[in-house]
């Protein structure tokens, strides 16, 4: 049986018993990559919209367009993932329920 990758088993528990998704910034950030659908290192405001359906989030539009303006540092529309993806990280523990731990 192949061994599974630990990045996997990492975000398999991540799913606390109040329903609140803990991860490491680590994995904010590959969670995000994975909607990065074009590749170009940014999230777009639809690719937002995305990635909060896919944790169940209410009102996804709304608060893709708010978590734009949240991270945006140099409004150019677009959620860099190097440089303005710890604004989102913020925006995420205030909105999404999403619980950032550190190990
Ligand atoms: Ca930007």
């Amino acid at each position: 049986m192949p061994i599974m990758p630990i990045k996997q088993g990492n975000i398999k528990r991540t799913v606390a018993k109040n329903g609140k998704r803990e991860m490491t910034k680590e994995e904010f950030k590959l969670w995000l990559k994975k909607f990065d659908t074009n590749g170009d290192g940014r999230i777009s405001k639809q690719e937002l919209r995305k990635a909060i359906r896919s944790v169940g989030g209410w009102f996804a539009t709304c608060k893709s367009e708010h978590g734009i303006r949240y991270a945006d540092a140099n409004h150019d529309g677009y959620i860099d993932l190097e440089t303005e993806i710890y604004n989102l990280l913020d925006f995420a523990k205030k909105h999404l329920g999403v619980k950032i731990v550190s190990y």
